[in-house]
């Protein structure tokens, strides 16, 4: 190669990583979880997570019913439609457990989220 083109090349991939490298480890750092509901019960029930990192929680309602995500713990609330799916963001969260439960359903709708 020329020299006037491996510069260009070297300018090129440079600025090709400073555009890349501030994205790549924020979606490395976000771990997503996939919960479902179905007949009133979460599948899984109890979630490990990471401590002290942001979670994506995606909870998908098989039921026909509608169903309300809730915790007091964790400080959130939100109604999934049947057949529908919400993104709940969860964290950082310190070391512990921390319940949730379908406020439609809570004698059978019933999980934790253990963050370590
Ligand atoms: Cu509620």
């Amino acid at each position: 190669m020329k020299a006037g083109v491996r510069n260009l090349v070297t300018i090129f991939i440079a600025m090709l990583l400073t555009v890349l490298l501030p994205v790549l480890p924020v979606q490395a750092a976000r771990p997503e979880l996939q919960i479902e509901i179905r007949d009133h019960l979460f599948y899984p029930s109890v979630v490990k997570v990471p401590a002290n990192t942001k979670i994506k929680l995606v909870v998908i309602n098989r039921d026909p019913t509608p169903e309300e995500f809730e915790s007091y713990e964790l400080n959130r609330e939100k109604v999934i439609m049947g057949g529908q799916k919400a993104i709940i963001f969860i964290g950082p969260l310190a070391p512990g457990v921390y319940p949730f439960f379908g406020e439609f359903n809570p004698k059978t709708a019933q999980g934790k989220v253990i963050a370590e």
